[in-house]
């Protein structure tokens, strides 16, 4: 096992000099990444993926994060990214307290839901005291509250043909000269199944803030923080990435990122 864990942060280290080679400087939209096509992006994408294949062989599938209790919250969750969206849809729904908000399950799925928020609080809940790690070298312990993302595809019935899960946000991020594109992200059907794995409506025992994603983000607790997709407006069950953004899996791995990004 030592032997095979010396391996794994070989690897993580080779994914590593790879990415560093580019100017990834945390979670603040940059510009010309988005040309960096070629070379350098396969040299990223085979240590992605060797990333991904040699965590999902050493983990356990059902390892939980760790959990804290009450008095290790020393402050409220920090808010990053998108905190305050501007979107017209959004904005609608955010002046009726989210009232008319409906969150979509699409895809492949049986039976296709749209979920109030008053039903979304009605289906089993959890709560869990996690540590948030940012990819900019920050972390924050908060409790979470919400439906474990498992009862609400069990609700929906997965085809057996479905591979990921796509969270699709209400806030676009601005790319300067490149335009806006809405935020996304995607996890695999095991990361989605996860026990901690849970669409989070309540913050610190209070709904969900506008500046943390209300009224619906995800928490993806084994992952980085760029994962847990803020202001979710559907959820949409897929065999392949290829066809969302550009292809990536996530706003942030069509800028280089891991899609992995286990920790
Ligand atoms: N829709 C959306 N989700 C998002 C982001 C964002 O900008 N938009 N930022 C991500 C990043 S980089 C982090 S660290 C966390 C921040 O969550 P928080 O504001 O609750 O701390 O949300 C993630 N999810
Ligand atoms: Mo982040």
């Amino acid at each position: 096992m030592s032997r095979l864990l010396i391996n794994r942060r070989r690897f993580l280290t080779a994914a590593g000099v790879a990415a560093s080679t580019l100017p990834l400087v945390g979670c603040d939209a940059f510009d010309g990444i988005l040309q960096n096509r070629g070379i350098v992006r396969d040299v990223l994408a085979a240590a992605n993926d060797l990333t991904y294949r040699v965590q999902r062989l050493l983990m356990d599938a059902d390892r939980l994060a760790p959990e804290f209790g009450e008095s290790e919250i020393r402050q409220g969750q920090r808010p990053n990214g998108s905190t305050d969206p501007t979107d017209p849809q959004y904005i609608a729904l955010q002046q009726q307290d989210f009232s008319e908000y409906r969150l979509a399950i699409a895809g492949l799925v049986e039976k296709p839901l749209s979920l109030t928020l008053t039903e979304l609080r009605n289906m089993p809940s959890r709560t869990q005291i996690t540590r948030h790690d940012c990819v900019e070298g920050w972390s924050c312990v908060a409790k979470w509250t919400g439906v474990p993302l498992s009862k609400v595809l069990d609700e929906a019935k997965v085809k057996p043909d479905a591979r990921y899960i796509v969270f699709h946000c209400f806030d676009r991020m601005n790319l300067g000269l490149s335009g806006s594109v809405a935020y996304y992200e995607s996890i695999d059907l095991i990361d989605a199944r996860h026990p901690q794995t849970i669409l989070a409506y309540g913050l610190n025992g209070k709904p969900l803030p506008v500046a943390n994603g209300a009224p619906l983000r995800v928490r993806v607790e084994r992952q980085l923080g760029y994962k847990m997709a803020k202001y979710l407006s559907a959820i949409e069950v897929v065999s392949e990435l290829s066809t969302f953004g550009r292809g990536n899996g996530g706003f942030w791995e069509d800028l280089g990122y891991d899609w992995y990004a286990g920790i």
